[in-house]
């Protein structure tokens, strides 16, 4: 087993649909590890978004990430970083996979309903980011 770090956005939250994304996620075989609701920071977003500072849209996705609550969590399942890739489909909503989390939920590009860890490298990262020692379950 391995775990992941996925973040339910603040357009989910807003939309009301994380609790239909936590059931999707259950359903693909994920185990919740840890979970919590927080509102990021300016500084939080931007650090947690550092490698796109170069990026046209980093002002905005630093906007958009601080504009309501969301909902990090720590997934667990066989493989969890490309299974949860997999799950939540490409970045833009409008080329995601039929039946995966951002093509069911997702606004936009930027506005698209979750995030997941790229590598297990950049999992392990960013699970320190948002939950301490004694909150990462099953570790
Ligand atoms: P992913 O979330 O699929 O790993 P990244 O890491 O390329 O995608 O982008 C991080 C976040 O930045 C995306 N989830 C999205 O919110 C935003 N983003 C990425 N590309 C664009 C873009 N071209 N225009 C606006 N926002 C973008």
């Amino acid at each position: 087993m391995s775990q992941t770090l996925a973040i339910i956005k603040p357009d989910a939250v807003a939309a009301g649909t994380a609790g239909k994304i936590l059931a999707h996620l259950e359903a693909a075989g994920f185990r919740v590890r840890s979970l919590k609701m927080t509102r990021l920071t300016a500084d939080q977003a931007g650090r947690f978004y550092a490698v796109h500072r170069e990026r046209p849209f980093y002002g905005s996705l630093v906007a958009y990430m601080t504009s309501g609550p969301c909902i990090p969590m720590i997934l667990e399942a066989e493989d969890a970083v490309p299974k949860l890739r997999e799950t939540i489909g490409a970045t833009d909503p409008a080329e995601a996979a039929e039946g995966t989390v951002r093509k069911l939920y997702a606004e936009s590009k930027e506005r698209n309903a979750i995030h997941a860890s790229d590598s297990p490298e950049n999992a392990a990262i960013e699970t320190a980011f948002f939950f301490a020692t004694q909150d990462r379950i099953g570790l």
